[in-house]
């Protein structure tokens, strides 16, 4: 098959590059570099050291052929997404290259313009190109749990769900709520996706995903093919940046009393999953929604899981909370369904307590990186 990756320099694009390369596909991969630039705007870097993309690409037709191509380019620039489009024609897109911090987006108009102008037309000029020269091509979109908000204390379906309205009944998409203007992004592309698939037949996948962790994959197993570790405020997330902080023993930033409640999945079976995504497309013209995550736990019980596994490191970790810069409720009910990639044949090959102690093993080799840039970690980005 031909895969496009798009933003396939990120956290995520990376390892699915090499889960697809190893298994044979074709892959084209693109990327504006506009992550590592972000997280150098917050003065961090990743923890794990990783190569540039051309360091990467050599590597890779060094070991596995030439069945990889990349090129550098902006999807705001809608030439250069339709010549990559019109030039590789590829049975699957696979969308990663957004702005992916809610903390980023929220820091002033100017982060917030940007998180939408980059996530929104990005994906816009992307769908345009996809029906002039790939009709066919199947749309894997990373979108995000978050779109459905944490407030409204109901079950959360996959996408859609009944409901019944003065007397009639209809499938309907479920309402989204999101808590950032980040969140919000992928709400909008989730609606424009869902028309493009009803106006002009594509198909497509759009992911709503819990928070990935972890540092390793199958395929990571080598240093040199390492992919980004972030621990910043903005660019890291909570599980992630807890196993930073431990690591260099800053206490772990705990928001509030830590009662929010998130699906964690982790990067392994995140990859795992959009590779079953791959293989199991939907029908001509039909949008499908999936949850992906599949642990769920309070930002609290995660911190308690960093220590405890710390500790048996011989770290010594310490929990301590801060007033959550945040607008988030203390404690909210949270239950979501997450069937279909099972049906799909998902099953779960990291549990959150083993690839903890993986992570923090691993980020131990990093412990100078992230001393270097531990000012990074406290950085106060309020929801204002
Ligand atoms: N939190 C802390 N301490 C920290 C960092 C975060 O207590 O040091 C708390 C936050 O207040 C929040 C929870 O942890 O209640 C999750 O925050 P996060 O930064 O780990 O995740 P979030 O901002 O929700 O965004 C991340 C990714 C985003 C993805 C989303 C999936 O950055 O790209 O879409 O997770 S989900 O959370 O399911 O919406």
């Amino acid at each position: 098959m031909k895969i496009v990756i798009l933003g396939m320099d990120g956290y995520i694009g990376w390892p699915l590059a090499l889960n697809q390369i190893m298994k044979g596909n074709q892959v084209c991969g693109i990327d504006n570099f506009s992550r590592r630039e972000n997280v150098k705007e917050m003065g961090s870097q990743s923890a794990t050291h990783i190569l540039s993309m051309e360091e990467r690409i050599k590597n890779l037709k060094h070991e596995f052929g030439n069945n990889i191509d990349f090129y550098k380019g902006d999807l705001l620039d809608a030439q250069f997404t339709d010549n990559v489009i019109k030039k590789f024609k590829p049975d699957i897109i696979v969308h990663l290259a957004e702005q992916p911090s809610a903390p980023y987006s929220m820091i002033d108009q100017e982060h917030n313009v940007y998180t939408h102008t980059n996530n929104v037309i990005g994906t816009l000029n992307l769908i345009h190109s996809m029906q002039r020269h790939s009709p066919n091509a199947h749309l894997i979109k990373l979108g995000t749990m978050g779109e459905y908000g944490y407030d409204p204390g109901l079950e959360i379906p996959e996408g859609f769900y009944e409901i019944e309205f003065r007397g009639k009944k209809a499938k309907v998409p479920y309402p989204r709520l999101a808590g950032s203007w980040y969140h919000w992004t992928k709400v909008h592309d989730s609606n424009n996706i869902m028309f493009a698939c009803k106006l002009w037949g594509l198909k497509s996948t759009d992911i709503m995903q819990g928070i990935v962790y972890g540092t390793k994959t199958d395929e990571l197993d080598d240093e040199k093919y390492n992919t980004r570790f972030d621990f910043d405020e903005a660019f890291g997330t909570a599980i992630n940046r807890f196993c930073a902080q431990a690591v260099i023993g800053h206490p772990l930033t705990v928001h509030g009393l830590g009662g929010q409640t998130r699906g964690f999945l982790a990067l392994n079976d995140s990859v795992q999953c959009i590779s079953l995504l791959i293989d199991n497309p939907p029908a001509d013209g039909e949008y499908r929604v999936v949850n992906q995550f599949d642990e769920q736990h309070s930002v609290m019980q995660l911190a308690k899981k960093v220590q405890y596994i710390g500790n048996k490191l011989g770290l010594n970790v310490e929990i301590k909370n801060k007033e959550n810069p945040r607008k988030e409720a203390e404690e909210h009910y949270y239950k979501a369904d997450h069937g279909i990639l099972k049906s799909l044949g998902f099953s779960q090959t990291r549990k959150i307590d083993d690839e903890i102690e993986i992570m923090l093993k691993h980020l131990m080799k990093y412990k100078n990186r992230i001393e270097e840039k531990k000012h990074v970690i406290v950085k106060n980005i309020k929801w204002k």
